[in-house]
């Protein structure tokens, strides 16, 4: 476990490794024995930690990582991670050499692509590849077979490329009409059938797939969202096959605790007004930890109890409103539990009109994380709970 940094303010989000492993093991349990668990841990693993949540994903039975960029590949590298890692996303051809050395595997996603790859890649060095091939999501992939048949020969030709996976993104595995996710896997495995040889990994199922369809497993699955706790969309959720917890919860401590007396005004704009006398608490959070304005309304919990934010988002403030006169340091949890009480990532995603994805990873890099494991503080670092 690497160790971490000191920080002096009481704001923060706890990660729980163990349901990030418990998650991985719940589906990978619902996955045929022989499919491969690759854990998706991009955008420092969704906002929870790259190489805390890849270690613990792995020790649960994933057997290789994605990211999206190089630059994701080798901060896993750096911080000691050695399983494979494949880069979903474009990278730089002439950066070829450092994913040769660093032992990255990347996605080849155009002839011109591996053509300069080819030409930029040094002496003997050698590098493993998968091809991604776009079935309808528009974004990144090689779209006809003949093109497909040319990039398989000339990395079949090259002793110094290994053709390792190939693989597809869906555009819909997460809605209950399966018209379009049937079209685009049919055309994979159409495209799949034009191959001399398929490939030791094919994959293309992300957590919604991965879950609710056993006809898309191949060999592999890719896997973000679920392993973190949080359903794919809220259509499938009464569907899932398996129990998730969420992993990620983020925490604050009042560093300031008064009385407002009726009429009085909060915040930037004076646009919030006691209409009796309150009990208002300060929390060292705020829009530049990607807590943004929008959430101005959203409850937190403090004692158990709902308490919404009032008045503006400061940059780095809030304010709350109090059930009662509570004492300076109380925590408020922003998303997470406190007795009866849940505030849940998907509660925080609707207000923010958004999808679950982005809540995680909208929370600043100035907002330390800390890891849970068998319900304790892994490096616990200064005097937090
Ligand atoms: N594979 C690829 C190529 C992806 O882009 C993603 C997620 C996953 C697998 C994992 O998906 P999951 O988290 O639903 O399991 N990509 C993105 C994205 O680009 N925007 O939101 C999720």
């Amino acid at each position: 476990m690497e160790e971490q940094g000191f920080f002096y303010r009481d704001t923060w989000a706890e990660v729980d490794l163990d349901y990030i492993k418990e998650n991985v093991k719940a589906i990978k349990a619902n996955l045929p024995e022989e499919v491969d668990f690759i854990a998706v841990v991009k955008a420092n693993a969704y906002g929870h930690g790259d190489s805390q949540t890849a270690e613990a994903a792995l020790e649960a039975g994933a057997s290789m990582l994605a990211v999206a960029f190089m630059d994701e590949a080798l901060a896993l590298r750096k911080k000691g991670v050695t399983a494979p890692v494949l880069v979903l996303g474009a990278s730089r051809p002439e950066d070829v050499n450092i994913a040769a050395e660093e032992g990255v595997i990347l996605t080849v996603f155009q002839e011109e692509w591996l053509a300069k790859a080819r030409e930029v890649l040094k002496g003997d060095a050698s590098i493993s590849l998968h091809i991604k091939i776009d079935t309808g999501m528009g974004r990144i992939g090689i779209r006809s077979a003949e093109e497909l048949k040319s990039i398989e020969k000339s990395i079949r030709e090259d002793s110094r490329l290994e053709l390792h996976g190939v693989y597809t993104h869906f555009a819909t595995a997460d809605e209950l009409d399966e018209t379009y996710f049937k079209e685009q896997l049919s055309l994979f495995k159409e495209l799949l059938g034009t191959l001399d040889e398929l490939p030791p990994c094919v994959h293309s199922s992300n957590s919604a797939a991965a879950l609710m369809h056993t006809d898309a497993q191949f060999n592999a699955v890719r896997v973000g969202i679920a392993m973190y706790g949080l359903t794919p969309s809220l259509e499938i959720e009464p569907e899932l096959p398996v129990r998730l917890n969420e992993a990620f919860t983020l925490h604050s401590r009042l560093v300031h605790v008064k009385k407002l007396e009726k009429g009085q005004k909060v915040s930037y704009g004076a646009t919030y007004e006691a209409a009796e006398d309150i009990w208002v608490g300060t929390l060292p959070i705020g829009y530049a930890d990607g807590w943004i304005r929008r959430l101005q309304g959203q409850e937190v919990l403090i004692n158990g109890k709902r308490s919404p934010i009032i008045g503006r988002i400061c940059m780095d403030q809030c304010m709350v409103r109090l059930p009662e006169e509570v004492p300076v340091g109380t925590i408020a949890t922003l998303i997470g539990e406190q007795g009866e009480e849940m505030i849940s990532i998907n509660e925080i995603a609707k207000r923010l009109e958004t999808i679950n994805y982005e809540v995680p990873c909208i929370i600043s890099s100035r907002v330390p994380r800390i890891y849970k494991q068998q319900g304790k503080i892994v490096d616990l670092n200064n005097s937090l709970l």
